[in-house]
């Protein structure tokens, strides 16, 4: 498939229905007052996040990256989450995730434990996969091929879920960057055709806007420091809020609705900053 015809059509649709809209403190509390009521009628969350080493949080304190400032965030307004995920990743208490470092879209989704933990049928599923990719010189429209087929991949394993897929952030080597950027700006096309046309649950949320820049970036170019990780919590926790309408009660299974919480040893999580 050729991706980018549609792309300027979809930006628009996209980022109004899933952008977060924070405007001031005020505004954030009265919502915050709004998301509780709400959080305690609301779907148990049963997330899988999906993705390579910076899903799996490379760099960022504690191994958590930005699992754990998201998920504390949503628990402290009374959601019941459950990460879900084949691997163990970073020392927060619910650290399940599949984050893959080094691996390309296809690689990840070919892994096993992908497959194993969506038949554990999350609620939501988060996708942020293709640095590998854009610093390996693949192209962009080869790198939206690759997230299509693998969305929908994951809707015919985790059927009763949502998919939030995020762009790609920002790079400090250029060459990648400007495949990230040429992506980037694919995958609205993506999200259109799989919603729009197929009618599908997938959203997107922007981890490259004008909020990001390479000081939320770790020296390596690639992956966030603390403050990045704590950025893309705010993006993700946003997102799930901005598709909340179309969340199910996970499927029946063995796993309770809780996961573990965090030790005590790593303090209390980091809070999530405003986006401007
Ligand atoms: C993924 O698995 C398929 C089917 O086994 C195989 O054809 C393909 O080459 C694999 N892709 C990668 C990138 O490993
Ligand atoms: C898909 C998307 O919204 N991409 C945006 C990411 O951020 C850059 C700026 O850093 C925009 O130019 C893109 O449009």
């Amino acid at each position: 498939m050729v991706w980018g015809t549609r792309s300027l059509f979809m930006s628009f649709v996209s980022l109004l229905s899933v952008s977060a809209i924070p405007i001031n403190t005020e505004i954030d509390n009265a919502l915050a007052v709004i998301r509780s009521e709400q959080a305690a009628k609301a779907p148990a969350l049963r997330i899988q996040a999906i993705g390579a080493s910076i899903v799996w949080g490379q760099g960022s304190a504690y191994g958590d990256g930005f699992r754990r400032a998201m998920r504390s965030a949503l628990v402290a307004e009374g959601r019941q989450v459950n990460m879900v995920g084949s691997k163990k990743c970073g020392q927060m208490g619910d650290n399940e995730c599949d984050g893959y470092p080094g691996l390309r879209i296809n690689e990840i989704r070919n892994q096993t434990g992908v497959k194993t933990a969506l038949k554990q049928k999350p609620n939501v599923v988060l996708v942020l996969a293709g640095t590998n990719d854009a610093l390996q010189g693949h192209d962009a429209n080869a790198m939206a091929n690759d997230i299509y087929n693998f969305i929908n991949y994951i809707l015919s394993i985790a059927t009763n879920s949502v998919v939030i897929v995020s762009t790609l952030p920002p790079n400090g080597n250029k060459k990648a960057e400007a495949v990230i950027k040429a992506y980037n700006t694919l995958l609205p096309d993506v999200v259109e055709i799989l919603r729009g046309d197929l009618k599908k649950p997938v959203f997107m949320v922007d981890n490259h806007s004008s909020w990001w820049s390479m000081a939320d970036m770790q020296s390596d170019g690639t992956h966030p420091n603390n403050n990045g990780y704590v950025k893309m919590a705010r993006v993700f926790y946003d997102g799930i809020h901005n598709v909340a309408s179309w969340i199910s009660t996970p499927a029946q299974s063995n796993l309770p609705a809780m996961g573990p919480s965090d030790p005590k040893s790593i303090g209390p999580a980091p809070a999530l900053p405003q986006q401007p």
